[in-house]
């Protein structure tokens, strides 16, 4: 028995499905998960000592690779000075300054512990600030699982939204309308309907939940003229996408100005930091100034903030390394493509910078219907595999790819030589 199968196995009997977070437990996939030790650039290093370039980065977080020698110095060096003080800081005023600067829609900001924190915070503001109830979200987004947005997928444009949990009742849903990505229509059938009562519309401006589907041109402008003409709040979740994309995230990159935008990921450091922010007509409505209560023992905390403005200063600095990202990932992503033309294979490969994922499917996946004409049997073949070869992948068809700068060209090589190789065998 490997380590990880040991400690998996003490894990199941004391944490609900042996993890701190579903997807970990590989059961999509049908695998047992690796417990992971340590990790250092591109790479993860199980409890075996099993050595893997790692596509996940913490879901996000590492874009500069796992342990960035600048991000670590100094949170070990804040560590010294304390962990926590409940009190207000000046390193959150530095992190605020720094997210206003990079994003010209953020006047204001508040910093919380977890991007589902930053969603239901920055709803609470736009119901808060429009007086009204309803939203609009997008089936095959993921907005953290706050009640009111873990709503059945799909569950029909016109009817109110439906709790896909348990233990979320009718009424922190009945306000949450389900419409389809990528389908301007289907949001204006809301709007035609109820438009005076819709507080607004949160979108993952590249939705990386249902894997990776990019907005069709016209998808996201459509969104804000149909929050302009109805007086809705336009909330860009950009907790994958914010400071991924380019340090203005993907507003930045479609050039589009959200009313709200939340983050979370790449913010933190690899800490859990979750923030919200937008005009400041909107923020001011939030405690203590305003009506709209939210508050968080450990929001601000310095250490987080600390390893989150470390490496928010170096992208700050360093904008080639976006364009050294992105071109890479576009070469990578291309070449992945490549690989299943000539080997005959008709699965897709959707990306957005760093962002990817190889759908097994021959539909061009635009939205959740279409991503879920994924073979996931296939998927999780795949996935296994290639975990044998020590390529860590997203154990869900559902996920995206995250690449880094800690992913040299060799390291990108050797993935799409065991890409082929999978592929090719018969
Ligand atoms: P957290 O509460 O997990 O920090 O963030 C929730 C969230 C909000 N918005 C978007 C667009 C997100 O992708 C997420 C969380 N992302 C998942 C990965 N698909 C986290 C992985 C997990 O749940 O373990």
């Amino acid at each position: 028995m490997t380590k990880s199968e040991a400690l998996f196995q003490e894990a199941v009997k004391i944490i609900p499905g042996g993890v701190n977070s579903p997807v970990r437990a590989f059961r999509s996939i049908g695998a047992t998960p690796k417990f992971i030790k340590s990790a250092k650039g591109a790479y993860l290093f199980d409890e075996d000592n099993n050595q893997y370039i790692d596509y996940i980065g913490s879901w996000g977080p590492m874009i500069l690779g796992h342990g960035q020698k600048e991000v670590l110095d100094s949170v070990v060096d804040a560590c010294k000075c304390g962990l926590s003080f409940g009190a207000a800081t000046g390193i959150e005023v530095e992190m605020a300054k720094l997210v206003c600067e990079l994003l010209p829609s953020i006047e204001m900001v508040r910093m919380v512990n977890s991007g589902t924190e930053a969603v239901m915070s920055a709803i609470r503001t736009a119901r808060g600030f429009t007086r009204r109830s309803k939203i609009i979200k997008f089936t095959g987004c993921y907005h953290g699982h706050s009640d009111g947005l873990l709503v059945k997928a799909g569950s029909g444009v016109m009817t109110e939204g439906i709790p896909d949990s348990l233990g979320v009742p009718l009424g922190c849903t009945q306000d949450t309308l389900s419409a389809n990505y990528n389908d301007l229509d289907s949001v204006k059938e809301h709007f035609h309907r109820c438009g005076e009562e819709i507080a607004a519309v949160i979108v993952e401006p590249v939705a990386a939940n249902m894997g990776v589907v990019p907005p069709l041109q016209g998808f996201l402008e459509g969104l804000r003229d149909l929050c302009d003409t109805y007086g809705a709040l336009l909330i860009f979740d950009e907790v994958i996408t914010g400071f991924r994309l380019g340090i203005d995230g993907a507003q930045g990159y479609y050039g589009i100005t959200p009313d709200l935008t939340t983050f979370g990921k790449i913010i933190g450091g690899g800490m859990p930091v979750g923030a919200y922010g937008g005009k400041r007509e909107i923020m001011e409505i939030v405690a203590p100034l305003g009506g709209v209560y939210q508050a968080g023992t450990l929001s601000g905390n310095p250490i987080a903030m600390t390893a989150g403005i470390t490496q928010l200063t170096i992208l700050k600095e360093h904008p080639e390394y976006y364009l050294e990202l992105n071109k890479k990932a576009d070469k990578f992503y291309k070449k992945i493509q490549d690989i299943l033309q000539k080997e005959g294979y008709p699965y897709k490969v959707n990306h957005v910078g760093s962002l990817g994922c190889l759908y097994f499917t021959e539909t061009e996946v635009i939205d959740y219907e279409s991503a879920k004409t994924s073979d996931t049997k296939a998927f999780a073949n795949y996935c296994n595999y290639m975990m044998e070869q020590g390529i860590y992948l997203a154990p869900s068809q559902f996920e995206a790819m995250f690449l880094s700068l800690a992913h040299t060209d060799e390291i990108l090589e050797k993935t799409l030589e065991m890409i082929e190789q999978y592929f090719c065998r018969k």
